[in-house]
């Protein structure tokens, strides 16, 4: 597995390689309406308490979030590219994006560390539409249907691939 690597300068001016403790945690689009409808499927917590959850999870690790969510596959493009030797790993729940977009697929491979896939429900046990993730393909793994658990099983999947 490849991993990002940052560098830092030690009093020696000796350039040694730092492994990032940064995590990029992207929400795709609707997500930012959690809370507020369709509980019986996505619970009532707000975004915030998801990204929260997750700041907490990783803290206990040792790694820091860096969260974004919107409604637009570019600007969730941009956020991937600029996690480019910069983050450790990507945990996203690219919302419907996850059905269809191939330009988050093809941004997501040219990332060098880990992705997590994360629902909150299980697409699978939905529509037929739903199905299939153009995401999966790229990613890690994937972490579906536990809720908001399953952010910290994508931050403890990714705790296990990045450098202690
Ligand atoms: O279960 C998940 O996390 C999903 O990624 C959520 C997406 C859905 O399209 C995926 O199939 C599975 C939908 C996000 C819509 O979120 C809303 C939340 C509250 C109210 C309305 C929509």
């Amino acid at each position: 597995m490849r991993s990002n690597l940052a560098t830092a300068r030690d009093s020696d001016s000796v350039t040694l390689p730092e492994v990032s403790r940064l995590v990029m945690l992207l929400h795709g689009p609707n997500l930012n309406l959690l809370g507020e409808r369709e509980p019986h499927i996505y619970g009532t917590d707000t975004l915030d308490d998801y990204v929260e959850f997750a700041r907490t999870a990783a803290a206990e690790h040792g790694l820091e979030i860096e969260a974004h969510q919107s409604n637009a596959e570019g600007a969730l493009i941009d956020h991937i590219h600029s996690a480019r030797n910069r983050c450790a790993a990507i945990i996203i729940n690219p919302g419907a994006f996850t059905h269809y977009a191939w330009a988050i697929h093809d941004a997501l491979a040219a990332f060098d560390g880990p992705v997590v896939e994360v629902h909150i429900s299980n697409p699978n046990a939905r529509e037929p539409w739903r199905h299939t993730s153009v995401i999966a393909p790229v990613a890690s793994g994937s972490v579906m249907g536990f809720g908001k658990q399953g952010y910290d099983l994508a931050v403890r999947a990714v705790v296990a691939r990045v450098a202690p």
